[in-house]
C-alpha cells in the first residue's frame, strides 16, 4: 500500500506555487530556487517508486541549476547506471508536480505504478546531494521530506558534483559485482581518478601549470580535494573563482557558460595574472562541463582569446583513443557524438577519420548514442561530455594479449583511460584530467591542440518570445517544424551568407529560444545572427 495519508501532510506542507507551471526539461526540473518546494518533495517520492520498480537499486536526486544564475535552482534524477532517468517516466514527474491537489497527485501515482507494475512491498533506496545554491539546503529539506513519506533508505550525499553523484549511485549499485565501478564514497572517487591519472602521466615530463576557473562553485571543493591525491609534481593547478560562500557569485562572470557563449575570459581575470599562453579551464556551477582556453599573441588584441571548447576536445580524444586502439592492436568501432551547436569544421574534421552521430541537445540523447559505438567520445560544443567503453570494448582490453612492448604500453595506456574517465556522465574534473593526460603525452600545450581545425566564426542568440512551445524541431534540431513557414523563412536568410548554417529551438532550460548562427565570413556573422532572430522574434 502506498501511505496516503502520510504523503498527503507533506503534500500541504510544501505547497505548489499558485499557478505556477512545470516542466520536466532537459535535464529534470529547473526554474527559481524559490518555487521549487513542492517538485523536490514530489520528485522525492518518484523518486522512491523508481528505486522500487527497479527491484531496490539505488537512484539519486541532484539537486542544482548548473550554469544558471546563483537564484535558480532544479532537480534531476538520476537513474540506477548513473546515466539519466528513464525518459518514459519523465511526462509522470512533469504531471506529478503540476497536480493542483492530492487527489490528483495520488491518481498519478497509482497510473505510474500500474504502468511499471511496480510492487510496493521492494524497498526503496536514494541518495540525494545538492550543489553550493542558497536554496538548496531548503529544498533537500523537502527532498528527506518526501523520501521519508515514503519509507526510503536513503543516503544523504551532502555537497557533491552532479558526476560525483552520478559516480556514486553507479558505483553502489555494482559493488561487490564483477563490474563494480569503485568505492562507493566521495574518497572513492577521488581515488579512482587520481590512481588512474598518475599512471597515465608516470614518466612524462610535467606540462605548465593550470588555471582553473571553478565559476565559484561546487567544483572548486572537487578541485581542491582531488589535489589531496594529486601531488602538484604531477599537475600544478591555480585554482581562481572558488568563493563558494559568497553570496551572488556562484556562475557570476565566470564558469564555462560565461566564457563558451561570450567567447571571452572570465570577468577580470587579467586582475589574476593571467597571462599570454597560459593553458586555462573553466568548469560549470556543478561541475559536469569544462571548456579550455589561452591567449595567443598579443593579449591586448581582440582576437588573441582562443576558445578549446567540447569539440575540441572531442577531437583530440577521438584522435588519441584511436590511435591507442591501432597501437595496441586492437579492432575498436570508435565514433563520435555530437549535437547541432557542434562547430562545421569540427564536424568535418571528425567525419574524415570516425563515424559521427547528430542528435538533439542533452546529455541524455547523447549518450544513448554513444552506446552504439565500442568506444563512443560524446561532447556537446559547451563542453559536457564524456568518452563511453562498451562491455564489448572493455572485454577486449581486457582480454587483450599484447605481442610487443609498445602493443603492450598502449593497451595499458587505454585501460588507465576508463578509469580516468567518468562513464556515467560528464564531468569537469575527469574531463580535466584527460586532457591533460593527451596533452602531457603529446607533449603539447593550447596551441598544437587547437591547430587540429580552425573553427567557423559563430554566435548564439537568446530571443525571447510569447511562447517558445510553439517551436518544435525535427531532424536532431537542425530544422524547425513549428511555426509553420518559419523553416522556409529561415533557409532563404542563410542561402545568402557564405557557408552558413543556421538554426532555431527552444531551450530546455530557460524561458526563451535560441538562435544559432555560424558563417565561412567572420565579417558577416552579426548580420546573420540578428536577421534570423529577426524573423523568430
Ligand atoms: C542542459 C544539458 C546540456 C545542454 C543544455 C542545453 C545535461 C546534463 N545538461 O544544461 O547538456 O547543452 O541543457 O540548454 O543534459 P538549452 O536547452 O537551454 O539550450
Ligand atoms: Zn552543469
Amino acid at each position: 500500500e502506498i501511505p496516503f495519508a502520510l504523503i498527503e501532510q507533506g503534500f500541504e506542507a510544501f505547497p505548489k506555487p499558485a499557478g505556477k507551471k512545470f516542466e520536466y526539461g532537459t535535464t529534470g526540473i529547473r526554474t527559481k530556487g524559490d518555487t521549487l518546494e513542492s517538485t523536490c518533495y514530489r520528485l522525492a517520492i518518484i523518486g522512491a517508486l523508481r528505486s522500487k520498480s527497479l527491484n531496490g537499486k539505488l537512484i539519486g536526486l541532484m539537486v542544482t541549476a548548473s550554469h544558471n544564475p546563483e537564484p535558480d535552482n532544479g532537480i534531476k534524477p538520476i537513474d540506477s547506471r548513473g546515466e539519466m532517468l528513464d525518459v518514459t517516466w519523465e511526462p509522470y514527474c512533469t504531471a506529478a508536480c503540476n497536480a493542483v491537489d492530492a487527489q490528483e497527485f495520488f491518481g498519478i501515482l497509482k497510473k505510474l505504478i500500474h504502468a511499471y507494475k511496480i510492487d510496493l512491498k521492494t524497498p526503496a533506496k536514494v541518495i540525494y546531494g545538492h550543489d553550493t545554491r542558497p536554496s538548496s539546503p531548503m529544498l533537500i529539506k523537502a527532498v528527506a521530506s518526501g523520501l521519508a513519506a515514503m519509507g526510503a533508505q536513503t543516503i544523504d550525499a551532502g555537497l557533491k558534483t552532479t558526476p560525483q553523484l552520478h559516480y556514486l549511485v553507479h558505483a553502489h549499485n555494482t559493488a561487490g559485482t564483477e563490474e563494480a565501478y569503485g568505492e562507493p564514497t566521495e574518497e572513492g572517487y577521488y581515488k579512482k581518478l587520481a590512481d588512474a591519472f598518475l599512471k597515465l602521466v608516470e614518466g612524462k615530463p610535467a606540462t605548465s601549470k593550470l588555471t582553473v576557473d571553478c565559476a565559484n562553485g561546487v567544483g572548486a571543493h572537487a578541485l581542491l580535494n582531488i589535489q589531496k591525491y594529486i601531488p602538484s609534481s604531477a599537475l600544478e593547478i591555480r585554482a581562481l573563482r572558488t568563493a563558494i560562500g559568497t553570496k551572488g557569485a556562484l556562475n557570476d562572470g565566470c564558469g564555462a557558460d560565461y566564457v563558451k557563449i561570450g567567447q571571452k575570459l572570465p570577468k577580470d581575470i587579467e586582475k589574476d595574472g593571467v597571462q599570454q599562453g597560459d593553458r586555462m579551464c573553466s568548469f560549470d556551477g556543478d561541475a559536469d562541463r569544462i571548456v579550455f582556453y589561452y591567449l595567443r599573441g598579443n593579449p591586448a588584441q581582440k582576437d588573441s582569446f582562443r576558445l578549446l571548447d567540447g569539440d575540441k576536445i572531442a577531437a583530440l580524444a577521438t584522435d588519441y583513443i584511436s590511435e591507442l586502439a591501432k597501437k595496441a592492436g586492437i579492432e575498436l568501432n570508435v565514433g563520435c557524438v555530437q549535437t547541432a551547436y557542434a562547430n562545421g569544421s569540427s564536424t568535418k574534421y571528425l567525419e574524415q577519420r570516425v563515424p559521427v552521430t547528430c542528435t538533439p541537445t542533452g546529455v541524455k540523447h547523447l549518450h544513448r548514442a554513444a552506446e552504439h559505438y565500442d568506444v563512443g567520445v560524446y561532447f556537446e560544443a559547451n563542453g559536457h561530455g564524456t568518452v563511453l567503453f562498451s562491455p564489448d570494448a572493455l572485454k577486449l582490453l581486457s582480454e587483450a594479449k599484447p605481442t610487443t612492448p609498445a602493443a603492450e604500453d598502449a593497451l595499458i595506456q587505454l585501460r588507465n583511460l576508463v578509469d580516468v574517465i567518468n562513464q556515467t556522465v560528464g564531468d569537469a574534473i575527469s574531463d580535466m584530467l584527460l586532457v591533460e593526460v593527451i596533452l602531457r603525452s603529446r607533449q603539447w600545450d593550447c596551441e598544437e591542440w587547437d591547430a587540429l581545425y580552425e573553427e567557423l566564426p559563430n554566435k548564439m542568440l537568446k530571443v525571447i518570445v510569447k511562447d517558445r512551445a510553439a517551436f518544435t524541431t525535427e531532424d536532431a534540431e537542425r530544422r524547425l517544424v513549428t511555426p509553420t513557414g518559419l523553416q522556409a523563412k529561415i533557409d532563404e536568410v542563410v542561402a545568402k551568407y557564405k557557408d552558413a548554417r543556421s538554426f532555431v529551438r527552444p531551450s530546455g532550460t530557460e524561458d526563451c529560444v535560441r538562435v544559432y548562427a555560424e558563417t565561412g565570413l567572420a565579417a558577416e556573422l552579426d548580420s546573420l545572427a540578428n536577421n534570423v532572430a529577426k524573423l523568430v522574434q
